[in-house]
């Protein structure tokens, strides 16, 4: 289609952006942040996500695209590390399946970290449960390679593919991520709340972070809180934004 050929040209020219949303604690004080791949069309201008991801997994052009998301954290990371804020911030880069599936990609992507000399520890990979449903035994072992470089791992969209408890335990984790759209109805759903109560509690239980996403009010804050949730990204702290604003926004200390 039009939009892939336009998609593997900004791939090309380094036209897709990494913007990053604030991981704050319920003050506001910002811990990390999430990169989100963004792309503006030199003619289209700014194209939904929800468009041109989907399009990208199909392709497999999500492949270099989220090597080059991965290069640009990694070489912020690593112009960071002097900082006395920056230095103490994580974040985490979505990593899709189609590129810890191939054995050559996992080995580019670790060789990005350590071309950019990224301190490993500051750097998270996002994975999905939905990649495990293929072969278990092969995304393990690839977190396994990733942990041991220092790198840490959490599992994105907890909750709403098909897990099974049994493999929480199995998997190198470090942090579970409640998904929105679990958040969304706080605090009036009860189904929500319960299921939202139940995976910070199993992230508690078996030592992981926990990070509420999706939260964009007051009300949603404040249930989560009581459950015992300490970490929360939404509209309610910051949008993804320009990296440069990022910086901007964690120097200033909200
Ligand atoms: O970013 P939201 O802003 O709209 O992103 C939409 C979807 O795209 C989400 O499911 C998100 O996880 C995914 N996504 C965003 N950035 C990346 C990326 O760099 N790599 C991969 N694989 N998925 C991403
Ligand atoms: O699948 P993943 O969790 O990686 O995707 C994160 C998605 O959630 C991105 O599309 C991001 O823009 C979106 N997002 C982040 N914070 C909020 C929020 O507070 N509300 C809503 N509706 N979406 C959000
Ligand atoms: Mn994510
Ligand atoms: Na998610």
């Amino acid at each position: 289609s039009a939009l892939e050929l336009d998609f593997a040209r900004a791939v090309a020219t380094g036209e897709i952006q990494a913007y990053l949303q604030a991981q704050c604690t319920a003050d506001g004080r910002i811990v990390g942040a999430e990169a989100l791949m963004r792309w503006r069309h030199s003619k289209r201008g700014y194209v939904s996500p929800a468009e041109f991801i989907p399009m990208a997994e199909r392709s497999g052009l999500i492949v270099p695209a989220g090597e080059q998301i991965a290069a640009i954290v990694c070489k912020a990371l690593h112009a960071w590390e002097d900082d006395p804020v920056l230095s103490q911030l994580t974040v985490s880069v979505n990593v899709s399946s189609a590129q810890l599936y191939s054995g050559a990609s996992t080995t580019k992507l670790l060789g990005t970290v350590h071309e950019a000399e990224t301190p490993p520890a500051s750097l998270k990979f996002e994975l999905t449960e939905s990649m495990f449903v293929e072969d278990f035994e092969a995304v393990r072992s690839k977190m396994e390679q990733i942990r041991g470089q220092g790198i840490r791992m959490a599992l994105d969209d907890f909750g709403t593919g098909f897990s099974s408890l049994a493999y929480l335990k199995l998997l190198p984790l470090d942090q579970i991520k409640v998904d929105q759209s679990f958040v969304r109805d706080l605090p009036g759903d009860a189904s929500a709340a319960k299921i939202a109560a139940t995976i910070v509690h199993l992230g508690e239980d078996l030592g992981l972070e926990v990070v509420a996403e999706g939260v964009e009010n007051h009300a949603q804050l404040q249930a989560l809180q009581a459950m015992g949730c300490r970490i929360f990204q939404g509209f309610l702290f910051s949008r993804p934004v320009p990296i440069e604003e990022f910086e901007a926004l964690a120097r200033s200390g909200k």
